[in-house]
C-alpha cells in the first residue's frame, strides 16, 4: 500500500442543469453536511475545502439540436475546469462534489489541461456516451463521455456553451464499471470503439477483485498515469442510494463500491475524483437522504485512503489500564 500525504482540495459545484429533476444542486452541501470534512481530517493529508462554485445561468437557453440547457451547461463546466485545473496545478488531489454527471465534462476537461496522460475510470449505471442525435432524453448528463472521446468528435455538433473545448481523451483511456442501463446508440458506441467496460454482469461473473486488476492493468500496464475517478452514486444498488435521479435496480453492493475506491486509493496514482448525482429531494425518507449521503463520504474516505482495518489512523501504544 502507497502511502504519501497528497494534500487534497474539495470543490463544491451545486449544479442541476444537466437533467430535469430539482434538487441534485444540493449534493455539495449534503454531502459536507453528512461529515465530509471531518472524516477526511482523520486521514494523513492536509484538506482545503474551496467552497462552492457560484454559477451563473443565462436568462435565455434555448434547446438546440434536442440539448436542453447548452449555453447553461457548457459555461458551468468551463467554470468548474478553470478551477479543477488550478486545484491539481497546485499539487492537491482534487474532489469534485456535485450536481449532476454533466460536471464530469468540466471536471475532467481541467483535469486533463494540467495532466493530458490521465486515465479515467467511470463508475457508474449508465454510460452517459449519448451524442446529442442519439440521447433519447436530451440531458447532458447523458453525454458527458461523448464531449471528451476524440474518436466522436466528427460526431458531435458544435453546441453553443462548449467553444471552450475540444475532445482530449482517447476510447483507450476509459474504462467503465457498473453499468446496467446503456442505451442502443451507447451500446454501438462502446462496441465500435472498443472502449473497455465492466458491467453489473462482468462483476457477477469475475468478481470485483478481477475487475479491479483488470481495470488497473489496462490503464497502468504500458505506464503508471494519473488517474481520474468519476463515480456516479447511482452505480451503488438503489437499497443503498436511493437518493439519486435515475436509479436502476441491481447495482453494486457496499462492498464492490468501496474495494473499487481502495484499490484506486492503494495505486496512490489519484488525482482527482467526481462524487454526483446525489440528489437529497429524490429520497423517499429522511433516512434514505441521509443514507446516500453518508455512503458518499465513504466512497470519498475510501479514495482517499480510509481503510476498513483503520491503518489510516495511527495508535502508538494498547492504553494501560492499570
Ligand atoms: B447519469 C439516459 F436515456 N441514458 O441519456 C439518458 F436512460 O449521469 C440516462 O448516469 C442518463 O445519471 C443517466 O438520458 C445519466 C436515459
Ligand atoms: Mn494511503
Ligand atoms: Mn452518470
Ligand atoms: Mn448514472
Amino acid at each position: 500500500q502507497q502511502s504519501r500525504a497528497q494534500s487534497v482540495a474539495v470543490i463544491g459545484a451545486p449544479f442541476s442543469k444537466g437533467q430535469k429533476r430539482r434538487g441534485v444542486e444540493h449534493g455539495p452541501k449534503f454531502i459536507r453536511d453528512a461529515g465530509l470534512l471531518e472524516r477526511l481530517s482523520n486521514l494523513d493529508c492536509p484538506v482545503h475545502d474551496l467552497g462552492d462554485l457560484t454559477f451563473h445561468h443565462p436568462e435565455k437557453d434555448d434547446t438546440c439540436m434536442q440539448v436542453r440547457f447548452p449555453r447553461t451547461v457548457g459555461r458551468a463546466n468551463e467554470l468548474l475546469a478553470g478551477a479543477v485545473s488550478s486545484a491539481v496545478g497546485a499539487g492537491h488531489t482534487c474532489v469534485m462534489l456535485g450536481g449532476d454527471h454533466s460536471l464530469a465534462i468540466g471536471s475532467v476537461e481541467g483535469h486533463s489541461r494540467q495532466c493530458p496522460d490521465l486515465g479515467l475510470i467511470w463508475v457508474d449505471a449508465h454510460t452517459d456516451v449519448n451524442t446529442p442525435a442519439t440521447s433519447p432524453s436530451g440531458n447532458l448528463h447523458g453525454q458527458s463521455v461523448a464531449f471528451m472521446l476524440k474518436e466522436l468528435q466528427d460526431k458531435m455538433p458544435d453546441l453553443p456553451g462548449f467553444s471552450w473545448m475540444k475532445p482530449f481523451l482517447s476510447s483507450r483511456d476509459l474504462v467503465y464499471i457498473g453499468l446496467r442501463d446503456v442505451d442502443p446508440g451507447e451500446y454501438y458506441i462502446l462496441k465500435t470503439l472498443g472502449i473497455q467496460y465492466f458491467s453489473m454482469r462482468d462483476i457477477d461473473r469475475l468478481g470485483i477483485q478481477r475487475v479491479m486488476e483488470e481495470t488497473l492493468d489496462h490503464l497502468l500496464a504500458r505506464s503508471q498515469r494519473p488517474l481520474h475517478l468519476s463515480f456516479d452514486i447511482d452505480a451503488f444498488d438503489p437499497s443503498l442510494a436511493p437518493a439519486t435521479g435515475t436509479p436502476v435496480n441491481g447495482g453494486l453492493t457496499y462492498r464492490e463500491g468501496i474495494y473499487i475506491t481502495e484499490e484506486i486509493h492503494n495505486t496512490g496514482l489519484l488525482s482527482a475524483m467526481d462524487l454526483v448525482e446525489v440528489n437529497p429531494l429524490q429520497g423517499a425518507s429522511r433516512a434514505a437522504m441521509e443514507a446516500t449521503a453518508a455512503l458518499a463520504v465513504d466512497v470519498i474516505a475510501s479514495s482517499l485512503g480510509q481503510s476498513r482495518v483503520g491503518s489510516h489512523v495511527r495508535v502508538d501504544e494498547i492504553p494501560s489500564s492499570k
